[in-house]
């Protein structure tokens, strides 16, 4: 993201959804004004009680009445990938399944063929339009990981191509690093090595070359043992990296207590999930991540223990899961639908999913994600009559404006 920040700014006459913590609810202030500086905010409250140093010299846009939420965050993607899947969607539509494809050498494998083949460049522009339906639907800040790599050179390059997007795009870009998503090919027979080279190999390179902030990894019948996960996490730790994990979406290997483990940032899927894992969770201070798009996509039937996470205070963040597999979700705002048809959710839950529990689920909490003196200026503004309506509509057209660092984005 470009560096420039407005150097103060005020938008006036709103209805704010603030979500700042400590305020119940969605943190509603009528007939509220935000004035941010150098990109930050300074105040967010009622207008009629906004000191006036905050106002002096500002540039001032009166939003007649609009609400204004923060801007969203797509905390879980794998939208830097080549090729696509539609071929394979079709197959379900006949009756594969998922692991049915993914056993036969198709799925994340077919990902990984398409994607080793691009050059950087083919890779940063066949992923551009993705990133930019995501911001179109109020997207301020967006994690990619990468994963359809697996090995050094394809792993580094998919991480680069975020970094490029973000170099050229008004946008936070978060990246992380998911070299155990699926065994390659050519270490069909040969299992132990390739987990022995995303350890000792691939992860010291992304580490090294400031590349990933965080690690994933999916813990899963298809994917990695638990014990194979830990190894990794072991090694993040030690490369000072954040881990978070592809959890209890197929099937309960108990991934999300082992993350808990490891001081994870999330546990994401969780549709498996069991008390043990959640009150885990909750001890490690830990986000669950929902992902409806990948529900709905399998048409799984097993959905996430969202009573037990309330019950246990998890944060629950909702996100796109972006992916040509099981996730080719370009809508933010659907994710939020869904998350309250399918999952149960309530639309503050919902809202505070793709911002508040978004960003904690990035380590971002102190960042971005509420409506807050001294976090970022990265704010959604939306013609809407009431905040459910981000969750009512289904289809719906993004804000009708998008601040990213107290600039129009
Ligand atoms: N879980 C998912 O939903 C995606 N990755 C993962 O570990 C699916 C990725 C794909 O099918 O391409
Ligand atoms: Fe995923």
């Amino acid at each position: 993201m470009a560096a420039a920040a407005a150097d103060k700014r005020v938008w006036r006459n709103a209805r704010l959804s603030t979500l700042a913590a400590g305020s119940p609810g969605l943190g509603i202030v009528e007939h509220g004004l935000i004035a941010a500086h150098e990109g930050r905010i300074l105040y967010a409250g009622r207008e009629d009680e906004a000191p006036a140093s905050t106002l002096a010299g500002a540039e001032s846009t009166d939003c007649e009445g609009r609400w204004i939420t923060p801007g969203l965050i797509d905390c879980h993607t794998h939208l830097v990938f080549a090729g696509d899947r539609a071929s394979e969607f079709e197959q379900r539509l006949e009756g594969a399944g998922y692991e049915e494809i993914a056993a036969a050498g198709g799925g994340i494998a077919a990902t990984v063929e398409a994607t080793r083949a691009a050059s950087l460049d083919e890779l940063v522009e066949a992923s551009r339009p993705r990133l930019k339906a995501l911001m179109a639907g109020g997207v301020t800040t967006v994690e990619i990981k990468s994963g359809y790599g697996l090995d050094i050179e394809t792993e580094l390059k998919m991480l680069k191509a975020a970094k490029a997007l973000e170099e050229s795009e008004t946008v936070r870009i978060e990246r992380t690093l998911l070299a155990l998503h699926a065994l390659p090919p050519e270490f069909r027979d040969r299992r132990e090595d390739y987990v022995r080279l995303a350890i000792d190999s691939i992860l010291p390179a992304a580490a090294d070359a400031g590349l990933a902030s965080a690690v994933d990894a999916f813990c899963e019948g298809i994917g990695f043992t638990a014990d194979e996960v830990a190894l990794l996490f072991e090694a993040a730790a030690a490369h000072g990296l954040r881990v978070k994990l592809h959890a209890e979406q197929l099937s309960n290997l108990h991934g999300a207590a082992l993350a808990a483990d490891y001081d994870a940032l999330s546990a994401d899927h969780l549709e498996h999930a069991d008390e043990e894992g959640v009150a885990a969770m909750a001890r490690a201070g830990m986000t669950a991540v929902l992902l409806p798009g990948a529900f709905y996509a399998l048409r799984e039937t097993q959905r996430p223990p969202v009573d037990l996470l309330r019950r246990y205070g998890v944060p629950m963040a909702v996100a796109t899961d972006c992916n040509p597999g099981t996730s080719p979700v370009l809508s933010p705002t659907l994710m939020m639908s869904m998350a309250c048809t399918l999952f149960g959710l309530t639309p503050e839950e919902a809202l505070a999913g793709m911002t508040r529990a978004g960003a904690r689920a990035l380590g971002l909490a102190e960042e971005c994600g509420t409506i807050s003196p001294g976090k970022a200026a990265d704010l959604c503004i939306w013609r809407i009559g009431r905040p459910a309506e981000l969750c009512y509509w289904i289809g719906m057209q993004g804000p009708e404006r998008r601040i990213v660092a107290g600039e129009d984005a």
